[in-house]
């Protein structure tokens, strides 16, 4: 039996690593492959901000599970103190006997293992592994295997191919600029962007496509023509234009459940519907919408919000919710309504105004329907009415009124 091992902070694991062991395991085809977080690597310090042991590993496994007889081990990150290889090989000789262990490794490890923690109990423990062509440094390589066989009679493997170089580093750097998700596996970015690791804001490509597979294929269109507006909005009004573009892809993710799932939901997220949202659970939408993207998409509070006013709209908006409330209502694939044009163009003009005309026009249709109102549309069309007057502005002024 053939046990590959392969150790690193995996802060965050990525396709670098991954195509390494890919390689390796065509190479060696070993019964099993272990791939070990470091609890704390002897070497290098992990980066500030880095995600605690449990995350990395979590990640880890989720990398593990893109190369078949893979799996992730904690047996670092539950030992005390730095993790040495040379205690992490005794273990697993222990638990292995009859198995040969091959420690798989980069060129500057093979360079450098004379000066790790008992150096000996390593190569006698293990086989090395190591690739041949990494980073043009072919001649030291096959020196230091030469020398290392000579030496300790360690047994090396030099492997073919080169390995993806992909740093952590840079991976980590990219990701709060909604970057960086080609160097990771869709389990491992999703894992990232959900618990918002590395300050992590998700790419926006990847956000419609996750988001709109929760959406009836009728409402896609909506929810493109909402992000437009509101990134249109965004860019007049001096708002981060990708974090309306955010708001707005999710803001009707949960809108396909049926009333009960909506309850359901609310209630695993420990929201208690109020009596308008129980009656008409149609308003409940905007509330699981909002946890819900914060539980799966980590999104930040601002766009939480933006994303849990959108229907009713409440007093004191931040431009973003403004603009958010808005855009959902004047995007360019609404079926026409009396008051649409005026709202459109007072979006782009006076945003309260536009928020006092939405939520008076919203009113106009509920009470029309016969549903009752939420008091916090009233209140939010009370509040913006009483902005307008404060600044001495006066409401728009439709022709005829807002009525349908
Ligand atoms: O989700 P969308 O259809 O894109 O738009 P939305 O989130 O504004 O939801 C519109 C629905 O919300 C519409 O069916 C009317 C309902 N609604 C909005 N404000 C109120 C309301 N329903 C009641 N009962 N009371 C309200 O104040
Ligand atoms: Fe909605
Ligand atoms: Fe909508």
């Amino acid at each position: 039996m053939r046990i590959l091992i392969y150790g690193g902070s995996f802060n965050p694991p990525h396709l670098g690593h991954i195509r390494s062991v890919q390689t390796a395991v065509k190479a060696l085809a070993p019964d099993k492959t272990l791939l070990i977080p470091a609890a704390i690597p002897p070497h290098k310090r992990l980066a500030q901000g880095s995600p605690e042991p449990e995350h990395r590993l979590a990640m880890t496994a989720l990398a593990a599970e893109a190369i078949p007889g893979c799996e992730a081990s904690d047996m670092e990150l539950r030992r005390e103190g730095p993790s040495y290889t040379s205690d992490t090989l005794r273990q697993l000789h222990e638990l292995y006997p009859d198995a040969e262990l091959v420690f798989l490794m980069g060129t500057d490890m093979l360079l450098s293992i004379e000066t790790w923690h008992e150096p000996e109990t390593i190569m006698g423990l293990a086989s090395l592994a190591v690739f041949a062509r990494e980073a043009g440094r072919e001649g030291e390589i096959s020196a230091q295997a030469a020398h290392l066989r000579e030496r300790y009679g360690a047994a090396v493997y030099v492997l073919e191919g080169t390995p993806v170089t992909v740093s952590s580093t840079e991976i980590r750097e990219l990701l709060p600029q909604r970057q960086g998700r080609e160097y990771l596996t869709d389990g491992v970015y999703a894992y990232i962007i959900r618990h918002r690791l590395y300050g992590a804001r998700p790419d926006l490509d990847w956000l419609r496509e996750k988001a709109y597979a929760y959406l009836k294929p009728t409402r896609v269109e909506h929810v493109r023509g909402t992000e437009a507006m509101a990134r249109r909005l965004a860019v007049r009004w001096g708002v981060e234009e990708t974090d309306a573009a955010e708001a707005a892809i999710l803001h009707d993710v949960t809108k396909k459940m049926a009333g009960p799932d909506q309850l359901r939901l609310a209630e695993k997220y420990g929201i208690i519907p109020d009596t308008w949202e129980r009656e008409n659970t149609e308003l409940l939408h905007a509330v699981t919408g909002a946890a819900f993207a914060a539980d799966i998409f980590g999104v930040s509070e601002p766009i939480e919000n933006a994303i849990r006013w959108h229907t009713t709209g409440r007093p004191g908006m931040t431009a973003l919710e403004q603009i958010v409330f808005l855009a959902d209502a004047i995007e360019m694939g609404r079926k026409p309504y009396p008051a649409l044009e005026a709202i459109r163009k007072a979006a782009f003009e006076d945003l309260d105004a536009a928020v006092e005309l939405c939520a008076r026009r919203t009113l106009d249709y509920v009470a029309a329907r016969g549903l009752p109102i939420h008091p916090d549309t009233a209140r939010t069309r009370d509040h913006y009415l009483k902005k307008l007057e404060d600044k001495g502005a006066s409401p728009v002024q439709v022709d005829g009124d807002a009525n349908e």
